[in-house]
């Protein structure tokens, strides 16, 4: 059992003002592995005090400084590896090669590549008449959710610590276990004391409490945008800084001249990764209607490499986070039957023979239209539309008919169409083929998917302030 009912504050671990306790469960047993203290207002103030008190010296801390930190945070990261996989297995129910491949890796290369965009990075610049600096925006509130444990938590510390900026971190109440092994990799990294702060709680409590308070400068916010909606209000009460990443709907187009069982894969990887708890997966895939009846087979040809079930065995997509999410995803896919999308694959219920846990059976809906509510709102698991195109132009207005402007891909080998679709996809972000990921590059939304940027020397520009000095000697 992990029991963590201390908040980590001011470089203590010390008890929670309030009594109150929320269990974590493993959602692919169902069972309780641990527990946490809910925070209370009282703790956060008391780790905003820890961060004011830190600021004046970690804000002066030189960039080599901040670079040796960053490096030897990545250096203890390393060796935590057994414990980052097994605790976000645990908690989040994703397969350990996942669990490795994934979450370990991308929370390993924020904090490497932040050392590496710091050493480019300038904070002065002299333009002539006056000078530009780039100031410490403040301290940090940081509010992550559960479906990447280390991936959104290192992002924003590895850009706040770049930055200077001692920062408060309140990880989701579901999935609160790998910050307490960041905390005690930033502990043996020699993270001064008051620079780092963790305060588990609700998110109406603590999260609230981090976008509303007068001592914070700055909110970084990963998650829904009902919440992102939340925290922009709260920050305009006191003019607070905030970056707001919220999920989205992205269309994965697939070009006439690509390989249809490919382009298959790479789809059916989207919706199977993470248990399509992803906020950049590819959910509707844009296929030429000449392509449909092909493209349909080698879905089904390729989901036996996908399997579900213990992500503790050799499975490729485990559990959904929680009962409520399980919830969530069995009703849209109700609401695409309702609407006249043709089931493909899967459907409501859970897959054969695992009746413990909250699986999902991965699902594909064929016929949809954009206008459907499948394919306008983020359902959060493994369920794909698939939408047919006549020509390029209606699949780049296809794939931007949505309020979500986060990621999207494309497929084929024709250079000026990958071109033309990459150019033209309205979102952050748009991978073409197989592109490796690039920790340098920056990541985030256009429209309702949010606002900011994270990852490399843009995630770092977030925690900073823009400062003009005329006449700098
Ligand atoms: P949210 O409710 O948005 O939770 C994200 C984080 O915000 C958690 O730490 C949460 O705390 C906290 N929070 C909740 N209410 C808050 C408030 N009033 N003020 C400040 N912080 C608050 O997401 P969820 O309920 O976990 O998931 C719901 C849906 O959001 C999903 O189905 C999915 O569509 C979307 N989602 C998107 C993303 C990404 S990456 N864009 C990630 C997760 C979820 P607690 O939950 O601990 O109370």
């Amino acid at each position: 059992m992990r029991n963590y009912l201390k908040h980590y504050i001011n470089g203590e671990w010390i008890d929670s003002t309030g009594d109150e306790t929320e269990d974590v469960i493993n959602p692919a047993t169902e069972e309780v592995i641990g527990t946490i203290s809910l925070g209370t207002k009282e703790d956060l103030d008391k780790a905003v005090k820890a961060a004011r008190a830190a600021f004046p010296s970690f804000s002066q801390t030189s960039k080599q400084e901040r670079i040796e930190l960053l490096e030897r945070i990545a250096q203890e990261y390393e060796k935590r590896k057994d414990d980052i996989i097994e605790t976000i297995t645990d908690e989040l129910g994703s397969p350990l090669s996942v669990s490795e491949n994934v979450h370990y890796m991308m929370g390993y290369n924020h904090f490497a590549q932040a050392a590496e965009s710091l050493k480019e990075f300038s904070f002065i610049e002299n333009r002539g008449g006056h000078t530009v600096m780039k100031d410490t925006i403040g301290i940090s509130g940081l509010i992550t959710p559960w479906n990447f444990p280390t991936n959104q938590t290192s992002t924003k510390i590895a850009s706040a610590f770049a930055a200077g900026s001692p920062v408060i971190l309140k990880p989701a109440e579901l999935t609160p276990f790998a910050a307490v092994i960041l905390t005690e990799i930033f502990e043996a990294a020699g993270v001064p004391k008051g620079v780092f702060n963790l305060v588990n709680g609700s998110g109406s409590v603590i999260g609230n409490g981090i976008s509303s308070h007068p001592d914070i400068d700055f909110v970084s916010f990963t998650g829904s945008g009902a919440v992102g909606q939340k925290i922009m209000e709260n920050a305009s009460e006191t003019i607070k800084n905030f970056a707001l990443e919220l999920g989205g709907k992205s269309p994965l187009v697939v070009l006439d001249d690509a390989d249809v069982e490919q382009a298959a894969r790479t789809a059916v990887g989207h919706i199977a990764t993470n248990t399509g708890q992803v906020c950049s997966a590819a959910t509707r895939v844009l296929v030429p209607s000449s392509m449909k009846e092909s493209f349909e087979k080698a879905v089904k040809n390729v989901l036996p490499e996908f399997p579900v079930g213990d992500p503790r065995e050799d499975n490729r997509t485990g559990p959904l986070v929680a009962k409520k999410q399980w919830d969530t995803v069995q009703s849209y896919i109700e609401k695409g039957q309702e609407e006249g999308a043709t089931l493909l694959v899967g459907g409501t219920g859970k897959p054969e023979g695992l009746d413990k846990g909250y699986y999902a059976k991965p699902t594909v809906f064929t016929d949809v239209k954009n206008d459907m509510v499948i394919a306008q709102e983020e359902i959060f698991g493994p369920v794909m539309s698939i939408i047919t195109y006549d020509s390029i132009d209606e699949a780049i207005e296809i794939a931007n008919d949505t309020y979500y402007g986060l990621a999207g891909y494309v497929v084929g080998e024709n250079p000026e169409n990958l071109r033309k679709v990459a150019s033209g996809i309205r979102a952050g972000r748009v991978k073409v083929n197989d592109a490796e990921a690039d920790f340098a590059a920056p990541f985030g939304g256009y429209k309702r998917s949010g606002i900011g940027r994270e990852w490399g020397d843009y995630g770092i520009e977030e925690y900073l302030e823009t400062k003009t000095i005329l006449g700098f000697p």
